[in-house]
């Protein structure tokens, strides 16, 4: 069973992403407030493999809680792959995503980054010419920040890069930047 541990700013589409994956309405999603507001495993048998994806309430409202939860609900070393979920049409890295990725490094250790996965949602909201444009950009403010802090924080553990990068649109039908399903994509 891969399991997977679903990071992110509130609002970014991390419970949208598990439901795009699993193509239901599974997890709750809101436009207008947190409504993740407890660690959720999702788990299923697909004939492409069984998986799992972790649903944690996102960052901004209170912090500590949040984290602890996560520690206490989730067993990091089980982890396959952590995946860090960012807006792609989101044009400025604001100080508030950095706030995010500074305490996740912080409170559950820069190697949650070891294997990771970048996901860059709405992606449909960006016009296809400026795709490939706004995902490298977007990818190398991450990377960069990521450099940084895991660098602070341990020396030997410093951000080597995601292992993979996918744009997505949890809303379109089907939109992935390689045209694949994504629970395809979690099972390859
Ligand atoms: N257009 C578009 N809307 C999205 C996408 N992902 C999520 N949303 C919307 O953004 C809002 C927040 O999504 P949600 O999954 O609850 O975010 P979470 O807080 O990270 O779990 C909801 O209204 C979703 O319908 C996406 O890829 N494209
Ligand atoms: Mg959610």
């Amino acid at each position: 069973m891969r399991k997977f541990l679903l990071v992110g700013r509130t609002g970014v589409g991390k419970s949208s992403f598990i439901n795009a994956a699993f193509g239901s309405y599974i997890a709750e999603t809101s436009e207008y407030e947190a409504c993740t507001k407890i660690v959720e495993h999702y788990a299923y048998k697909t004939p492409l493999g069984d998986v799992s994806l972790i649903d944690t309430p996102g960052l901004a409202e209170d912090d500590e809680a949040y984290l602890s939860l996560v520690r206490a609900k989730v067993n990091l070393a089980q982890i396959y792959a952590t995946i860090y979920v960012s807006k792609l049409n989101e044009t400025r890295f604001r100080p508030d995503e950095k706030r995010t990725l500074r305490l996740l490094t912080n409170r559950l250790g820069a190697s949650i980054w070891n294997r990771s996965i970048l996901v860059l949602t709405f992606a449909a909201s960006v016009p296809n010419d400026q795709q490939e444009i706004f995902a490298e950009k977007r990818s190398q403010q991450i990377f960069d920040f990521l450099q940084i802090i895991t660098r602070e924080q341990d020396i030997d553990q410093i951000f080597q890069g995601f292992e993979q990068e996918w744009l997505v649109d949890n809303i379109v039908d089907n939109w992935t930047s390689d045209g694949l399903p994504i629970l395809s994509i979690l099972t390859d």
